[in-house]
């Protein structure tokens, strides 16, 4: 094999095609030319090939140019919400001891939206190895400033250039994290270019083998070229780092104790459901769940609309009611990828039982308040169930065989209550009082929680018992 072939050869570890890319290249990444996201993917995925772990690894990706990290490795893949990585790894590490985790970040989401997340998560010692990627800048949202942004750089959010009175000084979290007790492994290394990608390679794989071995948290932070968030050409990238980046980001091994550690062993807790439901006061025998007195053991609902009108608020207060009534609830925001105008939807499910899956395929319930969600979500409404549409809107009314279909003119009833925008609460009004068996304490209890202020409770109040009352007239006839 060739030197160049060497360097080309993809290891077992990622996908010889990337057919979870769209689009018909499934040979190259998404990445811009001379991104560094793309040798460090490689890098991990080698190390994982020589350790021979790839079978019980979870590679966790955040969001940030590298959020689709999972078209690339043949791994486990978690893809989380903004800076959650080192939550979601713990949970995993938690619940399956024998999972390597990694947690794979950017300047972006690991040093501003999750700062708490990754220093508790290292300060607790969680069996995970964080490889964070420090561009210096908010590379996928086009170039914003990063808390590791260089004094006097230029970016979107610093067109003066970062000045250190004004957003702080370039964060350095390689030297924050190692001040902690219970990290065995940090160091910073960088791969801008060849004796650099050398150096990486060895602290990769240094710290996924002090994890195979159970040691603990590690983390590696990696410099990073961005070419297109610094605006420059690929070419300038090694120049760029070594100028401005090194000077103020030291390179070097910060913390070993990887030699010294006996390692990490945790005792898991368990509890029967009866047992945490003991705990959380929600054994006694009130608390039944039976809308019409139909016994549902598992009630999925979808609420989707477009942005504005409370979609993601219908779906918490349902799930909030959901839990005064003891069930077990979950809440599935989406907000999509849709053009504006276009749906935002929330699934919710309420169930007796513990939930495996908190994605309704087909809904129970769907709460339908604009066209195009109604379009969208009317053929998954499960035989049997409930549409309730948002007639004020929906001009045309639906047609599907096998499902009861009411329109509720909800925004002009919430007009009357005060303002269109309770629409949302005047439609969980009619929900309430269509299902009979959710009490009117517990629904009060929960507008107060989510209208603090008088007068809004008091519109909001308005709001719902107008929708209790057209839900009700809907299920007795009167
Ligand atoms: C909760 C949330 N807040 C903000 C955003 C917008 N957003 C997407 S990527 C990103 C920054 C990512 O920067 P970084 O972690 O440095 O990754 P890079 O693209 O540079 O690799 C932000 C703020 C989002 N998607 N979700
Ligand atoms: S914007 Fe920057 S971090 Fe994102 S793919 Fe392009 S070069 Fe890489
Ligand atoms: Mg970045």
């Amino acid at each position: 094999m060739t030197l160049m072939e060497k360097i080309i050869k993809k290891p077992s570890t990622m996908y010889a095609q990337f057919e979870r890319k769209p689009g018909a290249d499934k040979e190259n990444t998404h990445y811009c030319p001379g991104c560094g996201h793309g040798i460090i993917h490689k890098i991990i995925a080698e190390a994982m090939e020589e350790l021979g772990i790839a079978d019980r690894t979870v590679l966790i990706s955040p969001v940030g140019c590298s959020v689709f990290a999972y078209y690339y490795f043949d791994c486990g893949n978690i893809q989380v919400a903004h800076g959650r990585a080192p939550a979601v790894a713990t949970g995993v590490t938690r619940s399956n001891a024998d999972n390597l985790l990694i947690s794979y970040q950017g300047d972006g989401d690991l040093a501003a939206i999750g700062t708490a997340e990754i220093i508790h998560a290292a300060n607790r010692g969680e069996k995970m190895t964080v490889f964070f990627v420090n561009n210096s800048i908010y590379g996928m949202t086009g170039g914003q400033m990063a808390p590791t942004t260089l004094i006097g750089q230029k970016t979107a959010t610093t067109p003066f250039g970062r000045n250190a009175l004004n957003e702080g000084n370039p964060m350095k979290i390689a030297e924050m994290i190692s001040i902690l007790d219970s990290p065995v492994y940090v160091a910073r290394t960088s791969v801008h270019d060849i004796r650099h990608i050398m150096q990486t390679r060895k602290a990769v794989k240094k710290a996924l083998q002090a994890q195979r071995d159970g040691k603990g948290f590690a983390l590696v932070e990696i410099l990073a070229p961005c070419p297109s968030g610094w605006k420059i050409s690929p070419q300038q990238n090694a120049e760029w780092v070594e100028k401005n980046v090194l000077p103020v980001f030291a390179l070097g091994e910060f913390k070993d104790e990887i030699a010294q550690r006996d390692g990490v062993s945790r005792a898991r807790t368990t509890a029967t459901q009866a047992e945490l439901l003991a705990v959380l006061g929600l054994d006694s025998e009130e608390h039944v769940f039976s809308p019409r007195n139909e016994v549902f053991s598992r009630m999925g609902i979808l609420s989707a609309g477009f942005g504005g009108q409370g979609i993601m608020m219908l779906g918490q207060m349902l799930s909030l009611l959901g839990m005064r009534h003891g069930l077990s609830v979950t809440w599935l925001p989406s907000y999509g990828p849709e053009m504006r105008g276009g749906t935002a939807n929330c699934s919710v499910v309420l169930s007796r039982d513990p939930i495996g899956s908190p994605v309704v395929e087909s809904p129970e319930l769907l709460i339908a308040m604009n066209g195009p969600s109604l379009e969208k979500f009317l053929p998954r409404v499960a035989p049997g169930g409930l549409l309730l549409y948002n007639a004020s809107i929906i001009e045309q009314a639906p047609v599907r065989e096998g499902i009861t279909i009411v329109g509720v003119p909800a925004a002009e009833m919430a007009r009357e209550a005060g303002s269109e925008r309770a629409a949302n609460v005047v439609m969980l009004g009619v929900v309430a009082g269509w299902y009979d068996s959710f009490g009117p304490e517990a629904m009060q209890s929960v507008l107060a929680d989510f209208f603090p202020k008088k007068d809004l409770l008091a519109l909001n109040t308005r709001a719902l018992d107008a929708g209790m009352a057209w839900g009700k007239k809907m299920r007795t006839g009167q």
